[in-house]
Formats: structure tokens, sequence, C-alpha cells
């Protein structure tokens, strides 16, 4: 990784965005890098396209870090984006970034642990291996993190690996570095990931479970369902039953189809199995739409039946694991 230079920094009015939906990777990667940045003695806001999560509110209420919703993009000469570098994550502010992107009215420096998409938004520093985008941060500038950013890098790899369900060595180290030096208890960091599932996510996920469908292949137990919301985590929770690969698909509003897939990671290494290279990509060659992950997590959006994307998802995985 190149280092980044403050320089460019410098004299700028610099927003620190975060994804659309954002997570507590997302928050706590910029409340992070304006702490590097303070520390520089350069300022700057952080911003948030329209939707944050609940934890996310939680790690910015609890700990003072402030951020405006739907920022004033033409108001910026740098904007750094934090746990994406896809143009579907900016919501509703997509369309003006692009517009004033064009026109050159602002730099772009991406920090993300996403695989790079084709059409990434900007140039950057984007580590597909890092388990989350605080991890990011920390091996460009782990020299000057303090106690408190110490704290939410271990708050984003939680948050990000799902409890170190995918982490990598790396990943290990770093957290216990920076536990140690954030001073805190690791169940602090745990209370603070904790989902809090509302009352209609529990009724999705009961759905998506009395709703999934087992198709058994030689090499994998692959699970399939239905739902028109929450279609990632309910994925998540059908991996915790058993299966090897879940895919849930659902029509979103404006009639948007979206599938939603998740691998497990042992069965991910012994298969040298990628969701982005080996299922992802080869199924936006087939259909076009839109796509996004890493190898363990990834969600594929369209205008296509969600009946035909997931028809077409399982004959993907049939060529490769029947
Ligand atoms: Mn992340």
């Amino acid at each position: 990784m190149v280092s980044l230079n403050f320089a460019s920094f410098r004299g700028k009015s610099i927003l620190l965005l975060c994804h659309d939906h954002a997570d507590i990777d997302s928050v706590a990667s910029a409340a992070i890098f304006r702490d590097v940045l303070k520390t520089k003695k350069i300022k700057s806001e952080i911003g948030i396209p329209k939707h944050i999560n609940d934890q996310a509110i939680n790690l910015s209420l609890k700990n003072k870090i402030s951020f405006v919703v739907n920022p004033k993009l033409e108001k910026y000469d740098l904007i750094s984006l934090f746990d994406f570098n896809d143009y579907e994550q900016l919501g509703p502010l997509r369309k003006s970034f692009s517009k004033l992107q064009k026109k050159g009215c602002f730099e772009v420096i991406t920090f993300d642990h996403h695989e790079k998409e084709k059409r990434s938004i900007g140039k950057g520093f984007i580590d597909p291996k890092a388990g989350s985008t605080t991890e990011v941060l920390y091996n460009l500038f782990d020299g000057t993190f303090t106690k408190k950013m110490c704290f939410y890098t271990c708050m984003g790899i939680i948050e990000d690996t799902g409890k170190f369900l995918v982490a990598s060595k790396d990943t290990f180290e770093i957290f216990s570095k920076c536990l140690t030096k954030s001073e805190k208890k690791y169940s602090k960091v745990l209370e603070f990931a904790k989902q809090i599932i509302n009352k209609e996510e529990r009724v999705a996920f009961l759905k998506a479970a009395n709703r999934a469908k087992i198709i058994g292949m030689k090499k994998a137990l692959i699970v399939t369902s239905n739902l028109s919301f929450y279609q990632g985590d309910a994925a998540t929770k059908l991996l915790e039953f058993g299966a090897n690969i879940s895919l849930v698909v659902g029509v979103e509003k404006k009639g948007v189809a979206v599938l939603s897939a998740r691998a497990e990671t042992s069965f991910k290494e012994e298969n040298n199995f990628n969701l982005m290279k080996h299922l992802l990509v080869p199924l936006q060659r087939k259909v076009g739409g839109e796509i996004g992950g890493h190898s363990g997590a990834a969600q594929w959006k369209g205008n296509i039946s969600d009946k035909k994307v997931l028809s077409e998802a399982i004959t993907i995985l049939k060529k490769k694991f029947d």
C-alpha cells in the first residue's frame, strides 16, 4: 500500500462519507480518520447519505461522534469514502455525486475492504484481505492510534467479521493489540456490536426459515429462501442452521429484485470458493444488474424477476458443486 499524502488534505473542505445504511465499521472508520486528520490539524466532517443502523447510532451517541445526514456535496473539495467503493452504496446521493465528480468538483479517496468494483468510485486504499475498514486504517496509521481509535478498530472488526466467523490471523492480531491498547474489556466491545433485533426482523427471519428450500448438491449444501426485506441478515441466519451457501431473494420497492448470498467460512476455505468471483461475477455476466460484497457475503440487485435470478445462480453453483 502506498502511504497517504496529508498535503493533499490541507486547506480543503473535507467530507468523510459513510455508505448508506451506515453500519458500525463505516461510522467507526470515519471517526478514526477524523481523529487522524485532527492530529495533523486538519478539520473534516462526517456524512451519512440517509440511513444509519441502530448499532451505529448507539456508537455515535455514546461516543459523541457527530455527523451530517444528506450532506451538500458541492460544499466539499475532497470526499473520502469509508467502507464502500461502489456508486450503489451512495443511496440517495448517487446522482448528485456522479454529476459533481464528473465535473471535477471534488477529489475522492476511498478506504475500504470490499472487492474493488469494476467502476470503482475513486482511488485510495482498498484491501479485500482486511477484516474491516477500521483494520485498513490501522494498517495505515497504527503509529498515531489513541485508546479511542483502538476501541473503534475493535468495533469495526467484531461487526464485520460476524464476531470472528470470518477472520484472518492478521485480523486476530490487530484485534488483540487494539483491545489491549484500548484498555476496554472484550465484553464492552461485544455490548456495542450486539444486534438489536426488532420484531419486524424476527418475523422476517422466521418467514425465511419457513420458506427455506434445501438444494443438496454433491459437494455443497445450499439453502434458498425469499423475503422482501432483510435478505442479507436472513441469509446469515440460514448459514447458522447448517447451509454451506445460502441465497435469499426478494423483490424490493419499485420492482427491484435482490439476491443476497452468504458462504460459510470453513466451506469457503476447503473449496477455495469466493462468492464474488465464483457466483456474483458470473451471475452479473449472465443477467446484468449491480453486484457488491466480498468472498463470504455478497449481493446482486437488478431488474429481472427474483425467480429467474435465483435459478441462474443455482445453475452456476450446480456447475461447480454438483
Ligand atoms: Mn466494513
